[in-house]
Protein backbone atom coordinates (compact mmCIF):
# COMPACT_ATOMS: atom_id res chain seq x y z
CA UNK A 1 0.00 0.00 0.00
CA UNK A 2 1.80 3.24 -0.86
CA UNK A 3 2.17 5.91 1.81
CA UNK A 4 2.76 9.60 1.56
CA UNK A 5 5.73 11.83 2.41
CA UNK A 6 7.17 12.14 6.03
CA UNK A 7 8.30 9.19 7.41
CA UNK A 8 8.19 7.76 4.19
CA UNK A 9 11.28 10.17 3.25
CA UNK A 10 13.33 7.75 6.25
CA UNK A 11 12.46 4.44 5.32
CA UNK A 12 12.78 5.13 1.44
CA UNK A 13 17.16 6.59 2.92
CA UNK A 14 17.54 3.78 4.89
CA UNK A 15 16.66 1.07 1.76
CA UNK A 16 18.58 3.26 -0.34
CA UNK A 17 21.43 3.09 2.17
CA UNK A 18 21.25 -0.58 2.57
CA UNK A 19 21.23 -1.46 -1.00
CA UNK A 20 23.95 -3.39 -3.03
CA UNK A 21 22.03 -2.35 -6.34
CA UNK A 22 20.08 0.66 -6.89
CA UNK A 23 18.35 0.98 -10.63
CA UNK A 24 16.79 4.47 -11.03
CA UNK A 25 13.72 4.87 -14.06
CA UNK A 26 13.24 8.56 -14.91
CA UNK A 27 10.60 10.68 -16.99
CA UNK A 28 9.67 14.19 -17.78
CA UNK A 29 9.17 15.41 -14.92
CA UNK A 30 12.35 15.23 -13.82
CA UNK A 31 13.38 17.74 -16.34
CA UNK A 32 10.22 19.80 -15.91
CA UNK A 33 12.06 21.24 -12.81
CA UNK A 34 14.72 22.77 -15.37
CA UNK A 35 11.79 24.28 -17.52
CA UNK A 36 11.64 21.31 -20.29
CA UNK A 37 8.16 20.82 -20.87
CA UNK A 38 6.68 17.00 -20.25
CA UNK A 39 4.06 15.52 -22.72
CA UNK A 40 1.12 14.93 -20.92
CA UNK A 41 -1.06 16.99 -18.72
CA UNK A 42 -2.26 21.07 -18.62
CA UNK A 43 1.11 22.55 -19.98
CA UNK A 44 2.08 18.73 -22.01
CA UNK A 45 3.81 19.05 -25.23
CA UNK A 46 0.80 16.43 -27.01
CA UNK A 47 -1.52 19.61 -25.72
CA UNK A 48 -1.68 20.43 -28.70
CA UNK A 49 -0.61 18.17 -31.38
CA UNK A 50 -1.43 14.85 -31.88
CA UNK A 51 1.41 12.41 -30.76
CA UNK A 52 0.43 10.29 -33.84
CA UNK A 53 0.66 13.27 -35.96
CA UNK A 54 4.93 13.76 -34.92
CA UNK A 55 6.36 11.08 -32.93
CA UNK A 56 5.49 7.76 -35.34
CA UNK A 57 7.37 6.84 -38.16
CA UNK A 58 4.31 7.31 -40.25
CA UNK A 59 4.19 10.90 -39.15
CA UNK A 60 7.59 11.33 -40.58
CA UNK A 61 7.43 9.21 -43.79
CA UNK A 62 3.99 11.41 -44.88
CA UNK A 63 5.65 15.25 -43.78
CA UNK A 64 9.22 14.61 -42.86
CA UNK A 65 9.90 18.70 -42.81
CA UNK A 66 6.99 19.37 -40.22
CA UNK A 67 8.60 16.40 -38.10
CA UNK A 68 11.51 18.03 -38.09
CA UNK A 69 10.62 21.57 -37.68
CA UNK A 70 8.98 20.32 -34.26
CA UNK A 71 12.37 18.92 -33.17
CA UNK A 72 14.14 21.96 -34.11
CA UNK A 73 11.79 24.18 -32.23
CA UNK A 74 12.33 21.31 -28.86
CA UNK A 75 16.35 21.28 -29.67
CA UNK A 76 16.42 25.17 -29.63
CA UNK A 77 14.54 25.21 -26.29
CA UNK A 78 16.48 22.36 -24.33
CA UNK A 79 19.95 24.04 -25.73
CA UNK A 80 19.06 26.58 -22.95
CA UNK A 81 18.53 23.93 -20.21
CA UNK A 82 20.46 22.71 -17.90
CA UNK A 83 20.29 19.91 -15.07
CA UNK A 84 19.11 20.74 -11.61
CA UNK A 85 19.42 19.42 -8.47
CA UNK A 86 17.37 16.39 -8.99
CA UNK A 87 20.26 14.92 -12.29
CA UNK A 88 22.72 16.09 -9.93
CA UNK A 89 21.53 13.79 -7.16
CA UNK A 90 21.73 10.90 -9.25
CA UNK A 91 25.20 11.33 -10.39
CA UNK A 92 26.10 11.44 -6.60
CA UNK A 93 23.75 8.15 -5.99
CA UNK A 94 25.43 6.63 -9.13
CA UNK A 95 29.31 7.65 -7.37
CA UNK A 96 27.91 6.03 -4.00
CA UNK A 97 26.37 2.99 -5.23
CA UNK A 98 28.99 -0.25 -7.00
CA UNK A 99 25.90 -1.71 -8.80
CA UNK A 100 23.90 1.09 -9.86
CA UNK A 101 21.77 1.77 -13.02
CA UNK A 102 19.96 5.00 -14.85
CA UNK A 103 17.14 4.24 -17.38
CA UNK A 104 15.79 7.61 -18.93
CA UNK A 105 13.10 8.01 -20.85
CA UNK A 106 14.33 11.57 -21.99
CA UNK A 107 15.59 12.59 -25.07
CA UNK A 108 17.37 15.89 -23.74
CA UNK A 109 19.95 14.20 -22.76
CA UNK A 110 20.46 15.98 -19.39
CA UNK A 111 21.43 13.52 -17.30
CA UNK A 112 24.93 13.00 -19.36
CA UNK A 113 25.22 16.95 -18.88
CA UNK A 114 25.23 16.41 -15.21
CA UNK A 115 27.63 13.62 -15.55
CA UNK A 116 25.61 10.18 -15.14
CA UNK A 117 27.34 7.45 -16.84
CA UNK A 118 25.36 4.09 -16.33
CA UNK A 119 22.53 4.86 -18.05
CA UNK A 120 20.52 3.84 -21.10
CA UNK A 121 18.63 7.04 -23.04
CA UNK A 122 15.80 4.14 -24.00
CA UNK A 123 13.73 6.54 -25.86
CA UNK A 124 16.94 7.81 -28.03
CA UNK A 125 18.61 11.22 -27.47
CA UNK A 126 17.58 14.29 -29.47
CA UNK A 127 21.29 15.33 -29.87
CA UNK A 128 21.89 12.31 -32.01
CA UNK A 129 20.75 11.82 -35.66
CA UNK A 130 20.23 8.34 -37.77
CA UNK A 131 20.49 7.86 -41.44
CA UNK A 132 17.58 6.37 -42.70
CA UNK A 133 19.25 4.87 -45.78
CA UNK A 134 23.04 3.41 -44.29
CA UNK A 135 21.53 3.64 -40.42
CA UNK A 136 24.42 5.01 -39.14
CA UNK A 137 24.23 7.39 -35.94
CA UNK A 138 26.23 10.36 -35.16
CA UNK A 139 25.95 13.42 -32.91
CA UNK A 140 24.63 16.45 -34.16
CA UNK A 141 24.19 19.37 -31.61
CA UNK A 142 23.32 22.15 -34.75
CA UNK A 143 20.44 24.63 -33.36
CA UNK A 144 18.60 24.87 -35.74
CA UNK A 145 19.49 22.38 -37.49
CA UNK A 146 19.64 22.66 -41.34
CA UNK A 147 15.75 21.20 -42.91
CA UNK A 148 15.79 18.52 -44.43
CA UNK A 149 19.15 17.16 -43.15
CA UNK A 150 20.96 15.02 -45.26
CA UNK A 151 23.92 12.43 -45.00
CA UNK A 152 27.60 13.13 -45.13
CA UNK A 153 28.32 9.13 -46.67
CA UNK A 154 25.00 8.37 -48.79
CA UNK A 155 22.67 11.43 -49.30
CA UNK A 156 19.61 9.82 -47.88
CA UNK A 157 17.76 11.72 -45.28
CA UNK A 158 18.53 11.95 -42.12
CA UNK A 159 15.92 11.36 -39.05
CA UNK A 160 15.98 12.35 -34.78
CA UNK A 161 17.58 9.13 -33.45
CA UNK A 162 14.57 8.92 -31.16
CA UNK A 163 12.11 5.87 -30.63
CA UNK A 164 8.54 6.85 -31.75
CA UNK A 165 5.53 4.95 -31.52
CA UNK A 166 5.37 1.90 -33.13
CA UNK A 167 9.15 1.22 -33.24
CA UNK A 168 11.14 -0.99 -30.76
CA UNK A 169 13.40 0.31 -28.20
CA UNK A 170 17.37 -0.35 -28.88
CA UNK A 171 17.61 -4.88 -28.17
CA UNK A 172 21.11 -3.89 -25.92
CA UNK A 173 18.91 -1.15 -23.97
CA UNK A 174 16.48 -3.86 -23.41
CA UNK A 175 18.77 -5.91 -22.41
CA UNK A 176 20.52 -3.64 -19.74
CA UNK A 177 16.93 -2.64 -18.40
CA UNK A 178 15.67 -5.92 -17.82
CA UNK A 179 19.25 -7.09 -16.33
CA UNK A 180 19.19 -3.53 -13.96
CA UNK A 181 15.42 -3.97 -13.33
CA UNK A 182 15.88 -8.33 -12.20
CA UNK A 183 19.01 -7.60 -9.92
CA UNK A 184 18.49 -3.97 -8.16
CA UNK A 185 17.15 -3.83 -4.56
CA UNK A 186 15.87 -0.95 -4.82
CA UNK A 187 13.89 0.78 -8.07
CA UNK A 188 13.50 4.43 -7.56
CA UNK A 189 11.08 6.22 -10.53
CA UNK A 190 10.96 9.58 -10.82
CA UNK A 191 8.78 11.88 -13.13
CA UNK A 192 6.52 9.80 -15.37
CA UNK A 193 3.04 9.42 -15.88
CA UNK A 194 3.98 5.62 -16.39
CA UNK A 195 1.83 5.04 -19.56
CA UNK A 196 3.80 4.37 -22.19
CA UNK A 197 5.63 0.53 -22.76
CA UNK A 198 7.44 -0.88 -22.32
CA UNK A 199 8.72 1.44 -19.26
CA UNK A 200 5.27 1.58 -17.79
CA UNK A 201 5.94 -2.55 -17.34
CA UNK A 202 9.21 -2.21 -15.62
CA UNK A 203 7.65 -0.87 -11.98
CA UNK A 204 6.25 -5.16 -12.01
CA UNK A 205 9.30 -6.47 -13.12
CA UNK A 206 11.32 -5.28 -10.62
CA UNK A 207 8.26 -6.13 -7.98
CA UNK A 208 8.06 -9.13 -9.20
CA UNK A 209 12.34 -10.09 -8.47
CA UNK A 210 11.62 -8.76 -4.74
CA UNK A 211 12.96 -5.02 -5.09
CA UNK A 212 11.64 -2.44 -3.61
CA UNK A 213 9.94 -0.41 -5.10
CA UNK A 214 9.24 3.82 -4.73
CA UNK A 215 8.28 6.49 -7.20
CA UNK A 216 8.88 10.04 -6.75
CA UNK A 217 5.80 12.41 -8.76
CA UNK A 218 3.94 15.58 -8.53
CA UNK A 219 0.58 13.02 -8.41
CA UNK A 220 -0.25 9.64 -7.86
CA UNK A 221 0.06 7.18 -11.36
CA UNK A 222 -0.90 4.59 -12.82
CA UNK A 223 1.92 2.85 -10.93
CA UNK A 224 1.30 4.29 -7.46
CA UNK A 225 -1.76 1.01 -6.15
CA UNK A 226 1.75 -1.50 -6.81
CA UNK A 227 4.93 0.72 -5.80
CA UNK A 228 5.86 0.13 -1.79
CA UNK A 229 6.15 3.73 -1.13
CA UNK A 230 4.88 7.25 -3.01
CA UNK A 231 6.47 10.68 -1.87
CA UNK A 232 4.89 13.55 -3.50
CA UNK A 233 6.62 16.33 -4.62
CA UNK A 234 8.90 18.61 -7.03
CA UNK A 235 11.74 15.78 -8.42
CA UNK A 236 14.21 18.36 -7.57
CA UNK A 237 13.46 19.15 -3.80
CA UNK A 238 13.03 15.20 -3.10
CA UNK A 239 15.49 13.59 -4.79
CA UNK A 240 18.73 15.31 -3.21
CA UNK A 241 17.30 15.09 0.03
CA UNK A 242 17.68 10.89 -0.45
CA UNK A 243 21.40 12.15 0.03
CA UNK A 244 21.13 13.77 3.35
CA UNK A 245 22.47 11.64 6.53
CA UNK A 246 19.62 9.43 7.95
C1 LIG B 1 6.74 15.72 -12.06
C2 LIG B 1 7.18 17.06 -12.11
C3 LIG B 1 8.16 17.46 -11.16
C4 LIG B 1 5.74 16.78 -13.67
N1 LIG B 1 8.62 16.56 -10.27
N2 LIG B 1 7.21 14.86 -11.16
C5 LIG B 1 -0.47 -1.57 -25.08
C6 LIG B 1 0.39 -2.32 -24.30
C7 LIG B 1 1.75 -2.26 -24.51
C8 LIG B 1 2.30 -1.43 -25.45
C9 LIG B 1 1.44 -0.67 -26.21
C10 LIG B 1 0.09 -0.76 -26.04
N3 LIG B 1 -0.50 0.04 -26.95
C11 LIG B 1 0.48 0.65 -27.66
C12 LIG B 1 1.66 0.23 -27.23
C13 LIG B 1 2.95 0.65 -27.69
C14 LIG B 1 3.39 2.03 -27.24
C15 LIG B 1 2.72 2.50 -25.95
O1 LIG B 1 3.16 2.26 -24.86
N4 LIG B 1 1.63 3.22 -26.05
C16 LIG B 1 0.93 3.68 -24.85
C17 LIG B 1 0.63 5.16 -24.97
C18 LIG B 1 -0.28 2.80 -24.64
N5 LIG B 1 4.80 1.92 -27.02
C19 LIG B 1 5.65 1.94 -28.03
O2 LIG B 1 5.26 2.07 -29.20
C20 LIG B 1 7.10 1.74 -27.70
N6 LIG B 1 7.60 0.69 -28.50
C21 LIG B 1 7.22 -0.58 -28.30
O3 LIG B 1 6.51 -0.89 -27.38
O4 LIG B 1 7.69 -1.45 -29.26
C22 LIG B 1 7.06 -2.73 -29.32
C23 LIG B 1 5.61 -2.54 -29.76
C24 LIG B 1 5.30 -1.76 -30.86
C25 LIG B 1 3.96 -1.59 -31.25
C26 LIG B 1 2.92 -2.16 -30.51
C27 LIG B 1 3.23 -2.94 -29.39
C28 LIG B 1 4.59 -3.12 -29.02
C29 LIG B 1 7.89 3.00 -28.03
C30 LIG B 1 7.50 4.12 -27.16
C31 LIG B 1 8.26 5.39 -27.57
C32 LIG B 1 7.75 6.58 -26.80
N7 LIG B 1 8.31 7.74 -27.30
C33 LIG B 1 7.93 9.03 -26.70
C34 LIG B 1 7.98 10.17 -27.71
C35 LIG B 1 9.27 10.42 -28.31
C36 LIG B 1 9.16 11.69 -29.09
C37 LIG B 1 10.15 12.69 -28.56
O5 LIG B 1 10.38 12.82 -27.36
O6 LIG B 1 10.68 13.37 -29.40
O7 LIG B 1 8.74 9.25 -25.55
S1 LIG B 1 6.27 9.09 -26.11
C38 LIG B 1 6.63 10.20 -24.80
O8 LIG B 1 6.14 9.54 -23.62
C39 LIG B 1 8.17 10.28 -24.70
C40 LIG B 1 8.37 9.95 -23.23
O9 LIG B 1 9.68 9.42 -23.03
C41 LIG B 1 7.26 8.99 -22.92
C42 LIG B 1 6.94 8.88 -21.46
O10 LIG B 1 6.46 10.10 -20.96
P1 LIG B 1 6.83 10.55 -19.48
O11 LIG B 1 8.28 10.73 -19.35
O12 LIG B 1 6.17 9.64 -18.52
O13 LIG B 1 6.19 12.03 -19.45
P2 LIG B 1 4.69 12.46 -19.11
O14 LIG B 1 4.51 13.84 -19.63
O15 LIG B 1 3.70 11.47 -19.56
O16 LIG B 1 4.61 12.47 -17.52
C43 LIG B 1 5.33 13.37 -16.73
C44 LIG B 1 5.14 12.99 -15.28
O17 LIG B 1 5.97 13.81 -14.48
C45 LIG B 1 3.71 13.17 -14.77
O18 LIG B 1 3.33 12.01 -14.04
C46 LIG B 1 3.81 14.39 -13.84
O19 LIG B 1 2.91 14.31 -12.74
C47 LIG B 1 5.23 14.30 -13.39
N8 LIG B 1 5.85 15.59 -13.05
N9 LIG B 1 6.53 17.70 -13.10
C48 LIG B 1 8.13 15.28 -10.29
N10 LIG B 1 8.64 18.72 -11.14
ZN1 LIG C 1 23.68 7.47 -44.84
Amino acid sequence: MPMTRGSNLGLLKEKLVAAEAITVLTGAGISADSGVPTFRGADGLWKNVRAEDLATPDAFERDPRLVWEWYNWRRELIATKQPNNAHNAIVELERRCPNFWLMTQNVDGLHRDAGSQKLSEIHGNIWKVRCTGCGVVENNRDVPIAILPSCPRCGSLLRPHIVWFGESLSPDDLDDCSRALKHCDVLLIIGTSGVVYPAAGFASVAKEAGAFVAEINLDPTPQSALVDLSLHGRAKDLVPLLLEPL
